[in-house]
């Protein structure tokens, strides 16, 4: 897809997922059908937090004092902070910052609640709208001024072994959400000078949009002692020493929406994971004037019973355009489209229509087994967009042995390349720029081979590719 932007910016307006003529910009409204898509892929992350974390509310605003105390933190985030600065027509003695994440809401009151080493580990996550004034040009769901879906956790422990478990831990939650929304990534540690301002380092997973560019859909932070001692959080040992915590930070956003439009979407429209389809199955009956009302019957009771197996079903019965309707459910993404006329009917058939593969298939019907059937194609449309959406992702990852043949495959094809890094903060961004990319980060380790752009020893393998 060319013009991904267009495409996205288009398909917003018309599956009604968000109305972006909100008169502030960078933020939106979420629409009926996208607030559903939001509601199942928070049901399906809660569920995967909810196992060994807790959820919590932290107040929007944060103290100027709290907010300043991390100097590194603050620094990164000065420039995107919004301020309030009046009660009614009061100034405020102190100015409150609309939270931009939540480490200097949170901290303060760690501190009160740690108090043993029993106390430890801590999981503690929330679901909140957080407000970055972007500076960098903005766009609905990717790069937004308020991102409504900010699902931070922060975790708290006794040790830095426990801290890098969390990390991998983190790594895995994210995984195995991804893997079931069907989203390929690549998971690279960000280099120093695009880590998250006060951490030790930053795991970062980005997905491919179809024009080529990458997006950074999710990141996972080792804060190690950092904040811990900035805000005082210590605990007390068995034998009565008070030591520093060790924490770890992790969260995704309003882009977890994006990449699960942008990724499985085709000219047809979206094409969504049953997972998170506001609709996972539309029946369309086919109308003649001969037999309607024993059509509507049979689609109204197939409904009845889809919908009571706890399949996301609706019945389109509007006076319509059979045709009309299969380009309206299609543009939307259903994933899966039942189409039943007269003739079917009186042929003991069904028709399904995968919203995937646009494959059309003639089943017998079997009011025993229509469930089943009806599941069992949803699972293989699951499968299928995560396979389709992988190789997407792997077709365009390229290894390159020189800094020119990353230049030609970037401009050329877009997508991921891999090259061989020597690591050095200058010779990465002396890249970034022969090139203009970004230097996505740390894939693992490398021992032999010469750095693409210095010729220096190489110690890593790392991805580079354009970026949102
Ligand atoms: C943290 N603190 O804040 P992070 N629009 C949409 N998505 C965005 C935007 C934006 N303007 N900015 C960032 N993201 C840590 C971890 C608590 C949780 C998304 O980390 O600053 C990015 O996908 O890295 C990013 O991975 C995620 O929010 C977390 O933001």
């Amino acid at each position: 897809m060319s013009k991904f932007s267009e495409w996205f910016h288009n398909i917003l307006e018309e599956a009604e997922i968000i109305d972006t003529r909100y008169p502030i910009k960078g933020m939106h409204v979420w629409l009926p059908q996208g607030f559903q898509i939001r509601k199942n892929a928070l049901k399906l992350l809660k569920s995967i937090l909810d196992e060994d974390h807790e959820e919590v509310l932290f107040p929007l605003l944060i103290p100027e004092d709290e907010l300043a105390k991390e100097a590194i933190h603050v620094k990164g985030f000065e420039e995107e902070v919004y301020w309030v600065t009046h009660g009614g027509l009061t100034p405020l003695g102190k100015k409150l910052a609309l939270r931009p994440t939540s480490e200097t809401a949170m901290y303060p009151m760690f501190a009160l609640w740690v108090r043993s080493h029993q106390d430890l580990p801590m999981r503690f996550y929330q679901v909140v709208n957080t407000f970055r004034y972007e500076t960098k040009h903005t766009r609905p769901l990717i790069r937004v001024r308020e991102i409504t879906t900010f699902t931070e956790a922060h975790t708290v422990h006794t040790n830095s072994q426990e801290a890098e478990e969390q990390v991998e831990r983190a790594i895995e939650i994210y995984s195995s959400f991804f893997d079931q929304m069907g989203i390929p990534y690549v998971v690279t540690r960000r280099p120093e000078w695009d880590k998250f301002p006060g951490a030790d380092y930053t795991m970062a997973f980005d997905t491919l949009l179809p024009d080529g560019k990458t997006l950074q859909i999710g990141t996972v932070h080792n804060l190690g002692q950092t904040f811990a001692k900035t805000f005082q959080i210590t605990y007390e040992t068995d034998d009565g020493q008070h030591e520093y915590v060790y924490q770890t930070c992790y969260g995704l956003s309003d882009r977890i929406i994006a990449s699960i439009l942008g990724v499985h979407g085709d000219e047809a429209g979206l094409s969504l994971p049953p997972e998170v389809a506001p609709y996972q199955v539309v029946v369309v009956p086919i109308i003649f004037k001969e037999g309607a009302q024993e059509v509507l019957d049979f689609c109204g009771e197939l409904k009845n019973q889809l919908r009571s197996s706890g399949i996301r079903v609706h019945l389109d019965d509007r006076d319509l355009r059979a045709g009309k309707k299969f380009y309206e459910w299609e543009m939307r993404g259903v994933p899966l489209r039942i189409e039943i006329g007269p003739r079917d009917l009186k042929e003991g058939k069904i028709v399904l229509k995968r919203r995937d593969t646009l494959e059309k298939e003639f089943v017998e019907y079997q009011e025993e087994q229509v469930v089943d059937l009806v599941n069992d194609r949803l699972q293989r449309i699951t499968t299928n967009l995560k396979e389709q959406a992988w190789e997407m992702l792997l077709e365009n990852l390229r290894e390159v042995n020189t800094l020119d043949e990353a230049r030609d495959t970037i401009q050329e094809d877009g997508g991921i390349v891999s090259f061989l890094w020597c690591g050095d903060e200058a010779c990465g961004k002396d890249m970034e720029e022969k090139v203009q990319v970004d230097i996505l980060g740390i894939q693992e380790d490398a021992d032999t081979g010469e750095c693409v752009n210095c010729k220096e020893k190489a110690r890593y393998r790392a991805l580079l590719a354009r970026t949102y």
